[in-house]
């Protein structure tokens, strides 16, 4: 049986869809309602795959490319997660995706005419401010292009992380983006807080049908996701003082990433033990505690490293190996992977 509701999150990386998924579907929980999630990244060992699960949120995970070029895994995991038979389910878009509507939306609504299919796209206020006011981090137009496609194809955009905004910058924002994008719903508020979730979900409730984006350059849309590297690994710690080690490796991966001055996506780092999981972000707008791994008090951690940043694969690769190679416990790095995201090559297209 398939689930009532398919909400469909779209969003450049590190706008806060993993958080604001997973304190909604915790939401919906509370409520005893059925949610599940499916993740879904370029790569393999996927963070936010794991902090759903986590946070115990049944999910699911199509890797190797994004939902539009693997759009049969994604009716695969659909098809899997009907077993649980869930009300509604989240389902996260890669960040660096795009014209979701024709190629993931109108495609699943053409296989499954009951399922009811929205799309939310978030944006970090901070680096919306600074793409509109030209001081964006993000100088590659390519790369932009994307950002703004995003919220073209949105039905709903959602205006996240107000809380690292000054008061008097919040209401220009919200017009300016009401004002580019007229045919959006729009929200705004923090993902850190339960009333940007309460307002979403009564959105959703009452959403619109998304239009198809007619005018999308795939030679641009490509051309910005090469623009950025992509860097995944896996590691084993063992020792005393290993979730101490971790902090210390995020705060240099911070530090050297910030040195090179390469722009950040997102660096997202998971340690997994017995005593619990932590994650730590580092956005181009903001990063997370890195001390809040301290808290694992175990001696074997797990750790996933998912970092995006603009500039070349095997740059990024040295540069967070090298950090790795520092670490002052015995660690063992199972898998690393570092590339660029190819050329989207979507399954189907369907523009009406
Ligand atoms: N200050 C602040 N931080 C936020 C807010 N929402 C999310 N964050 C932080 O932003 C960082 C990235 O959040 P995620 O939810 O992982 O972002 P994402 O969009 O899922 O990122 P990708 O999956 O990599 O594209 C984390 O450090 C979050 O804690 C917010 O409203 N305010
Ligand atoms: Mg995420």
């Amino acid at each position: 049986m398939m689930p009532a509701r398919l909400h469909l999150v779209s969003g450049f990386l590190g706008s806060g869809k993993s958080t604001l998924i997973r304190a909604a579907a915790q939401l919906l929980q509370l409520r005893d309602m059925r949610v599940a999630v499916i993740t879904n990244d370029q790569g393999e060992d996927q963070v936010d795959t794991a902090w759903m699960e986590a946070g115990g949120i049944p999910a699911r995970q199509v890797a190797n490319g994004c939902f539009c070029c693997r759009l049969q895994d994604l009716v695969d995991q659909l098809d899997e997660l009907a077993a649980l038979n869930p009300e509604v389910i989240f389902a996260e878009s890669v960040g660096s995706c795009t014209d979701v509507v024709a190629t993931v939306v109108r495609p699943l609504q053409r296989r499954m005419p009951d399922l009811q299919c929205t799309v939310t796209t978030l944006t970090d206020a901070c680096l919306l401010q600074s793409v509109i006011s030209g001081t964006s981090a993000f100088v590659n137009d390519d790369v932009r292009y994307i950002f703004h496609q995003q919220l073209q194809e949105a039905s709903v955009i959602l205006l996240n992380k107000l809380d690292l905004l000054s008061r008097s910058d919040i209401a220009p924002l919200v017009d300016a983006l009401q004002l580019k994008y007229p045919m959006a719903k729009v929200g705004s508020g923090s993902a850190l807080h339960e009333s940007l979730c309460l307002q979403w979900l009564e959105i959703l409730d009452d959403s619109r049908q998304n239009s198809v984006l007619q005018e999308i350059d795939y030679e641009r849309y490509a051309a910005g996701e090469a623009a950025l590297a992509w860097f995944d690994a896996q590691l084993t710690l063992t020792g005393a003082g290993a979730g101490a080690a971790i902090a210390t490796l995020a705060q240099r991966m911070i530090q050297s990433i910030r040195s090179k001055g390469w722009p950040v996506g997102h660096l997202k780092l998971l340690a997994t033990g017995a005593s619990g999981t932590v994650k730590v972000s580092m956005t181009s707008t903001q990063h997370d505690e890195v001390g809040h791994f301290t808290r694992l008090t175990d001696h074997a951690l797990t750790l996933t490293i998912n970092a995006r940043v603009m500039c070349l694969p095997e740059e990024l690769r040295t540069l967070l190996m090298h950090t790795i190679g520092q670490l002052p416990v015995a660690a063992t790095v199972v898998r690393s992977r570092a590339f660029a995201p190819g050329y989207p090559i979507p399954a189907e297209r369907i523009t009406e």
